[in-house]
């Protein structure tokens, strides 16, 4: 950091977009940190006018990347959620998405040195202490962002970046099934309770008055719905021992319904009460993870395939993730997961924190 500003990389990963920064060129306390982050994108405002925000959950992210600090990973990755429109700063949760950029970030920054047309970068989920791989093209030692990959949610295509996951189960609350059940009842609807990556509430659309198949804005427009949405999480949350969650970002909600376009499952996320326009990684290998519990409550909408590759139907197209979990054990064991994301530099350069108080 300079008194003028911060070094700063701004991309999008996914379908989502963030600031990306070497930890070296933050703050290390975190109260500080955080501090300054609410300057620069502009938090607490509902338009982030005065920072680089982009005035939704989805564009009001940070990666935070230092080099690795155990032998198996090669560089760390701090995940932080900036609120919106409150002074919050939240760092209990992954986000599969921007992780699709912290690979071609690291070696942009020269932490990973790249290895011939491809490079694999190993990366530890600092947030909730699993790890992933992601690999992506380097021809010339240069990330190359150009590819023919489309993903659901953003125009046009550029380079695969192949994400794959270990150590996923229970990412924040230490357990796949963290009420130790395949089915709660709040409000007197069936949930289930997952955390595979991500602590989600899955319940079937229909149980909350609504098709599953309603765009984004409908979704965003209905009041009463999100009422409900939120008071489910917030009971959800002390279910999962998350505690109050009034001020969290976790857990995400997700309602399902029967595939209607050739998928495994159709999807609606909130994160956690605003509706997703799409459905974050993690957030569907949870979601997948509910569909496979034969007692869960998605299971009875999902039309399962043979093997470990999901179709997840969303607001605006499809994710495929893949997941692998052993039903045998009780409960069951998360064994891997995967997805496939894009990534793009947006630009890199100095950003100027506005001054005073969050
Ligand atoms: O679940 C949004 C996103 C996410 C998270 C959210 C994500 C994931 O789409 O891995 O990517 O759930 O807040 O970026």
């Amino acid at each position: 950091m300079t008194d003028d500003g911060v070094r700063c990389m701004l991309m999008r990963g996914g379908t989502s977009k963030g600031a990306y920064f070497l930890a070296d060129d933050l703050p290390g306390d975190p109260a500080e940190r955080d501090d300054l982050l609410l300057r620069v994108l502009g938090s607490p405002d509902p338009r982030q006018i005065d920072g680089i925000g982009g005035a939704h959950p989805l564009t009001s992210k940070v990666a935070v990347v230092s080099a690795g600090t155990d032998p198996s990973a090669d560089v760390d990755y701090l995940f932080l959620q900036v609120t919106v429109d409150e002074p919050v700063v939240s760092s209990r949760q992954n986000c599969g998405n921007i992780l699709a950029g912290v690979g071609p970030f690291a070696v942009e920054r020269g932490l990973v040195a790249p290895t011939g047309d491809r490079t694999e970068v190993r990366i530890r989920l600092v947030n909730t202490g699993g790890s992933a791989t992601a690999s992506f093209p380097t021809p010339g030692g240069r990330v190359d962002y150009r590819g023919g990959t489309a993903i659901a949610g953003v125009p046009g295509t550029a380079a695969a970046v192949v994400l794959g996951f270990a150590d996923t189960a229970g990412s924040a609350t230490g357990r796949l099934l963290p009420t130790g059940r395949a089915v709660d009842v709040i409000d007197g609807i069936e949930v289930t309770c997952v955390d595979n990556g991500m602590p989600v509430v899955v319940a079937a659309a229909t149980d909350l008055g609504v098709t599953g198949y309603e765009s984004h804005q409908e979704l965003a427009e209905d009041r009463a719905l999100l009422d409900r949405i939120q008071s489910l999480r917030l009971q959800a949350g002390e279910l999962m021992g998350l505690g109050d969650v009034s001020a969290e970002s976790v857990p995400k909600t997700t309602l399902v319904a029967p595939p209607r376009d050739g998928g495994a499952l159709c999807t609606r996320t909130f994160i956690p009460v605003r509706p997703h326009t799409a459905i974050g990684v993690l957030g569907a290998i949870s979601a997948v993870t509910a569909a496979l519990l034969p007692d869960g409550v998605a299971r009875r909408h999902a039309r399962l395939p043979e093997g470990s590759r999901f179709d997840v139907e969303h607001p605006t197209g499809h994710l495929e993730v893949e997941v692998e979990l052993d039903l045998s054990t009780d409960p069951p064991t998360a064994l891997r997961a995967a997805s496939v994301r894009t990534a793009r530099k947006l630009f890199d350069g100095t950003v100027y924190p506005r001054e005073g108080k969050p």
